[in-house]
């Protein structure tokens, strides 16, 4: 064979010899024109994923690469987990490149919202962290609202320069080349593969963009502090919003509480009443109890009444961290990172959150 062939699905270099490495494949796999790997085809017919033996600092060696090349550098984050998939180590692998900031999963918002304001925070935000991106953008890999825009964008700040898609695991990125191919592509380019497990690709996958530059979709950059990290396939795909969020509103009283499945809590210890509107997935069930009885509550039913996480998964979940708050008056969000958060609007409470050890809690100005 002697060449050097890569999964279209994953960037991994193909192997026949060991079926435990990134990119394995069987022999009469590397008949076809495209060939994709073992686990790639797992992935896209199962949405069942098989751990591969590549470490953070692996993926974190890909992407150093960039940082002595020119490029454009399209920095994608998830709106709905901003700072969990922030990655603040990104001027530092950038080089002196340019960066356009896109933030993904727009279709998640309530269609009410508005956009701009979106887009505005999301700037702020990313002077708080000390980015300068050239430019900011909002769209949606998923639906295709605002891509055609971000392509755009992408043409105008290249100047003939390379592209790498960069980001935290699970942003969209793959999803957003895809979706790239689709509009723009030649007819017949395979596609990446994608899912909600994080760490889906494994290595740079170059699409070229004429004769002598290309656009690189790249492995996603892990952050071990997201929730998807504790959780299994099942898990996720229930506290992974698939459309658009549905607020959902609890008036309270002082001393009750609200359970996020098992994967969260928030008491509200004191305060006149008010309501908190929680925007999470549509799927994670919500259960309001009083104070009283919320710690027996969590000990008897986690994994049953409060799932996720799943029952045979319950008794290995780590623990919950606590923290207290007093909320200034004013429209604030308590951001559970992976989760969603609650608007609260009110006169300021004193609330406390649980989250699993390993997760976030946050506190932010509403972004609505
Ligand atoms: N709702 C919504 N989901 C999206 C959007 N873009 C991607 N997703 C979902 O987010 C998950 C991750 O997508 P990928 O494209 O695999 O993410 P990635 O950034 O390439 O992830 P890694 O390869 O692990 O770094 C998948 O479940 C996608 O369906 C979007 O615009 N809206
Ligand atoms: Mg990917």
């Amino acid at each position: 064979m002697g060449e050097r062939v890569v999964c279209s699905g994953c960037g991994a270099v193909i192997q026949t010899a060991d079926k435990g490495a990134a990119g394995y494949a069987p022999p009469a796999a590397l008949e076809r024109e495209h060939v994709i790997c073992q686990r790639c085809f797992r992935l896209k017919h199962y949405n069942e994923i098989e751990g591969v033996d590549m470490t953070d600092d692996d993926f974190l060696k890909i992407i150093h690469e960039i940082g002595s090349r020119k490029a454009l550098i399209v920095k994608v984050v998830d709106i709905f987990d901003f700072d969990g998939s922030w990655l603040n180590g990104l001027p530092r692998f950038a080089g002196g490149n340019p960066v356009l900031l896109v933030g993904n999963k727009v279709d998640l918002l309530p269609k009410l919202v508005n956009r701009n304001k979106i887009l505005k925070w999301m700037r702020r935000r990313a002077k708080e962290f000390g980015m300068k991106p050239v430019d900011a953008v909002l769209m949606s890999a998923v639906s295709g609202e605002g891509v055609e825009e971000t392509a755009g964008l992408i043409d105008a700040y290249r100047k003939n320069r390379d592209v790498y898609i960069v980001g935290c695991t699970n942003t969209g990125k793959s999803t957003f080349v895809n979706k790239l191919i689709q509009q723009f592509g030649e007819e017949g380019t395979p596609m990446i593969t994608t899912s909600n497990i994080p760490g889906t690709t494994l290595n740079m996958i170059d699409l070229p963009l004429d004769d002598q530059t290309a656009l690189y979709d790249t492995p996603g950059i892990v952050n071990r502090q997201q929730m998807a990290h504790l959780l299994n396939t099942k898990e996720l795909k229930v506290i992974t919003p698939q459309k658009e969020i549905k607020q959902r509103v609890y008036q309270l009283q002082a001393e009750q509480t609200l359970f996020f499945g098992g994967l969260g809590r928030m008491d509200f210890l004191e305060g006149e009443a008010q309501s908190f509107i929680v925007y999470m997935s549509n799927e994670l069930p919500i259960h309001r109890t009083k104070l009283e009885k919320a710690d027996l509550l969590y000990d008897q039913h986690l994994g049953g009444m409060l799932s996720p996480p799943e029952e045979e998964h319950a008794a290995s979940f780590p623990p919950m961290q606590e923290k207290e708050w007093k909320v200034p008056a004013g429209k604030y969000d308590m951001v559970f990172s992976g989760l969603g958060w609650i608007t609260i609007s009110g006169d300021g409470a004193v609330v406390r959150t649980y989250i699993p050890e390993g997760a976030e809690v946050t506190i932010r100005e509403s972004i609505f």
